[in-house]
């Protein structure tokens, strides 16, 4: 029998009869979008779920993290990773704020603190850390250099739904978090994504925020945006919540099969994982170190493509090194060692719910050969 081919993630997809019951409700009730019923159910559903008290969905995270940093008013610079999606510095950006790059620890590849204080000016307004394959930042560490300098913090949490550490959400620290709930993402409404905040003020900010900044029918109480999730994204994650522990299950099986095949290899690393974090599995990083061995990470990631296993590079190239960023002063590589570094070893392996372990074994075995020269 031919190989399928392995992608590095396949979305997660409710029960389809039970979606066409919510099509069903939606065609008669003709009710589509603006913070429609279904809208208002999933809102709080999710609420419960992540143990948070404050959540304003959005049609991604993209549109989240921009109207995260209009809300707040921020403006300036903004302490941030180059070594994240694109999009973490593409919603500064569309703030005419200035992304100002911090190197990242070479352990799990998050922002790491003790960069950041050298970096503050007095144009720097927050900073914006990212929980990388949802492996938690220093949060106390950041917490107290914002403190000490008066910086917001917002945590671009994409990849952490349902992370926890000492039991407590990931999203409840910082000032502001934004999930993502993309279709490669853990739990995914199509597209989609949410803000976490604390206080109902600030609730109600957003929620303005992404509807053009309407109160009611005539007042508009601030500018705004179209970040509106409709009624079928609702619908698709209210239905997810009943699969969400099963699939984050069958991705810790996963996570485990690849770290009792890939152990021991030299040259190749993984991140540990911390017995007080209660991980969601999002992505299972490889990293290929060339130095003792006579191939690197795109030889590898090129004998695996020809496998049919299509792995990705998440994150490479590194925001810093890419045309819209690379001339800034902080983007210059001897003040981003570590990042570079990384961006040039890491491999993410495919991970997704219904995987199987057969193809764990596949993959696991592919990397195997290939380390001992076969
Ligand atoms: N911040 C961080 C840290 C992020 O990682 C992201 C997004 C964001 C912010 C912004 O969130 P959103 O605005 O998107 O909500 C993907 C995703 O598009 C992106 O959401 C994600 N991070 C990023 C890490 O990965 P691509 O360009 O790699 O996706 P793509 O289309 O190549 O898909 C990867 C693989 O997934 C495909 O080879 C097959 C599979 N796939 C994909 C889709 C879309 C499917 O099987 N079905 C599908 O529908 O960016």
């Amino acid at each position: 029998m031919m190989d399928e081919i392995l992608y590095v993630t396949r979305p997660d997809m409710p029960d389809l009869q039970e979606y066409v019951k919510y099509l069903e409700r939606i065609w008669d009730s003709r009710w589509l979008t603006n913070n429609g019923p279904i809208h208002e159910a999933f809102e709080s559903a999710l609420c419960q779920y992540l143990g948070v008290k404050y959540l304003s969905l959005y049609s991604n995270a993209t549109l989240a993290l921009i109207s995260a940093f209009k809300c707040l008013e921020l403006s300036g610079e903004v302490i941030t990773t180059p070594y994240s999606f694109v999009a973490t510095s593409h919603a500064l950006y569309w703030n005419g704020i200035t992304p100002v790059f911090g190197d990242v620890d070479p352990i799990f590849g998050n922002l790491n603190p003790s960069y950041i204080e050298r970096l503050i000016t007095d144009r720097t307004s927050a900073i914006l850390p990212v929980h990388v394959y949802g492996n938690p930042c220093p949060l106390a560490e950041i917490d107290s250099i914002a403190r000490k300098y008066g910086l917001r913090v917002v945590y671009d949490a994409a990849h952490s739904f349902n992370v926890r550490i000492g039991g407590v959400p990931l999203v409840n620290f910082g000032d502001l978090s934004i999930l993502s709930f993309h279709a490669t993402k853990v739990f995914n409404t199509i597209e989609g994504g949410a803000i976490i905040c604390k206080d109902e003020e600030t609730k109600r900010k957003l929620d303005y925020f992404k509807n053009f900044g309407f109160e009611n029918e005539t007042s508009i109480v601030s500018p705004g945006i179209n970040a509106k999730m409709n009624e079928l994204q609702a619908a698709f994650g209210i239905l997810q919540l009943d699969s969400i522990d099963l699939n984050i299950q069958k991705r810790s099986q996963i996570a485990q099969r690849y770290r009792e095949q890939l152990k021991d290899i030299k040259g190749l690393r993984l991140i540990p994982e911390l017995d007080h974090v209660q991980h969601n599995y999002s992505y299972f990083p490889i990293f290929v170190d060339a130095s003792g061995i006579n191939f690197n990470r795109d030889d590898l990631y090129e004998y695996l493509k020809i496998n049919k296993v299509y792995s990705r590079r998440y994150f490479y190239p590194l925001i810093s090194n890419i045309p819209t960023y690379k001339n800034l002063k902080s983007s210059e590589p001897q003040h981003l060692i570590v990042a570079n570094s990384i961006a040039e070893q890491v491999l993410c392996l495919p991970i997704y719910s219904t995987l199987g372990l057969e193809n764990v074994d596949r993959i696991s075995k592919l990397i195997k050969d290939r380390f001992a020269g076969i």
